[in-house]
């Protein structure tokens, strides 16, 4: 399958993340992407650069003054104090109910905080080029698919489900899935599903197209009153205004296991082929692995070759995003097995 890469992912790399109050090391980390490139590359598949710029549809699916904030904020960090390029911005502070958003504050930790969910989302020196040539990545995949491809994966972190219209959050900057689905819609599909089958509520996504009848977002995830991310996913969000009827959650318990997994996509391609869409994007999320270190279903690696077999048969033009899937060495394996059940089936 033909492949776009993030040749500036490695840029992306903070040193230490917060998990249970302790300092650990990132689980999202370089070697993710480079582990699913070497699989892609033993098996046969071709990677290129990314050869499309995401910005119209970026412009269409995040805010203005997050965009603005996101691009210079390393540098705004590093202006405060030199000493800051050796050290990690995280947030403190965040205007949860009743505090105001619309003000942007000049102290840049209370900006941090204004364009954040959590403190879970560690910035470096080259996020924002990382982010927007994966951004570009995604761009270039649905570009492909736009014109005529019958499938395109985008390979690359970090990933971005979480991202909101304006905020980051659970290791995401910008929402790589529904800058696919934008381009898609901006390049002819008159109707796009998004299915997200990572472990996690996909918030961003949900939250970017969660009043529009032209995207439907469809999830898979562990359920939200014990998994991340906690404040969305729950199965009574349906959509909003014209996007009534266009959401559509399938929370599962932790510790689910590949029956009940599958029963749930069943669910979730019967509400896609009840769109008529004219394009798929696949929020790629390998981390329903039995072997994840911070999820809790129970995938095999040879569930995600009947994952990509499944998909096939909706028999859409269909765009991958890689997303979570934290066993890194192998998430290789488990990505490719999607991408060749699918192309096999
Ligand atoms: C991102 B994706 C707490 C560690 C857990 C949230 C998990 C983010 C998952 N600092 N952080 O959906 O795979
Ligand atoms: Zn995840």
């Amino acid at each position: 399958m033909i492949t776009f890469h993030n040749p500036a992912h490695p840029g992306h790399a903070p040193v230490y993340e917060f998990f249970r109050g302790e300092r650990v090391p990132c689980f999202e980390k370089p070697a993710r992407a480079d582990f699913v490139e070497d699989a892609l590359r033993q098996r046969g598949h071709a990677l290129v650069a990314p050869d499309a710029d995401s910005t119209a549809a970026l412009n269409a699916v995040h805010a203005p003054r997050y965009l603005a904030f996101l691009q210079t904020a390393w540098a705004q960090w590093v202006a405060l104090d030199a000493a800051n390029a050796q050290v990690q911005p995280f947030p403190s502070v965040w205007p949860v109910r009743t505090l105001r958003s619309d003000v942007e504050p000049e102290n840049f930790v209370a900006r941090l905080g204004l364009y954040s969910m959590d403190n879970g989302t560690p910035m470096a020196a080259g996020t924002w080029t990382a982010a927007k040539t994966g951004a570009d990545a995604a761009a270039s995949a649905a570009q492909r698919v736009a014109r005529g491809a019958r499938a395109a994966f985008c390979c690359t972190r970090p990933p971005g489900h979480h991202a909101g219209p304006d905020f980051m959050g659970g290791y995401c900057f910008l929402n790589n899935a529904a800058v696919a689905a934008q381009g898609l819609r901006q390049q002819g599909a008159c109707r796009v599903a998004v299915l997200d089958v990572d472990y996690h509520h996909g918030n961003g996504t949900q939250s970017i197209f969660y009043d529009r009848a032209d995207v439907l977002f469809v999830s898979i995830h562990g359920d939200p009153r014990t998994e991340y991310p906690f404040y969305l996913g729950h199965a009574d969000e349906t959509g909003a205004g014209e996007g009534l009827g266009f959401n559509c959650n399938l929370p599962l318990p932790a510790g689910t296991g590949a029956q009940g997994w599958f029963a749930a996509l069943e669910a979730a391609c019967a509400r896609i082929a009840g769109h008529a869409a004219d394009a798929l994007v696949v929020s790629l999320g390998l981390d329903t692995f039995e072997g994840d270190p911070i999820s809790r279903f129970t995938l095999a690696s040879s569930d995600f070759s009947r994952l990509g077999e499944r998909l096939a048969r909706l028999g859409l033009p269909t765009v991958f995003v890689l997303e979570g899937g934290y066993a890194a060495a192998e998430l290789g394996t488990n990505a490719v097995n999607v991408l060749d059940g699918f192309e096999q089936a």
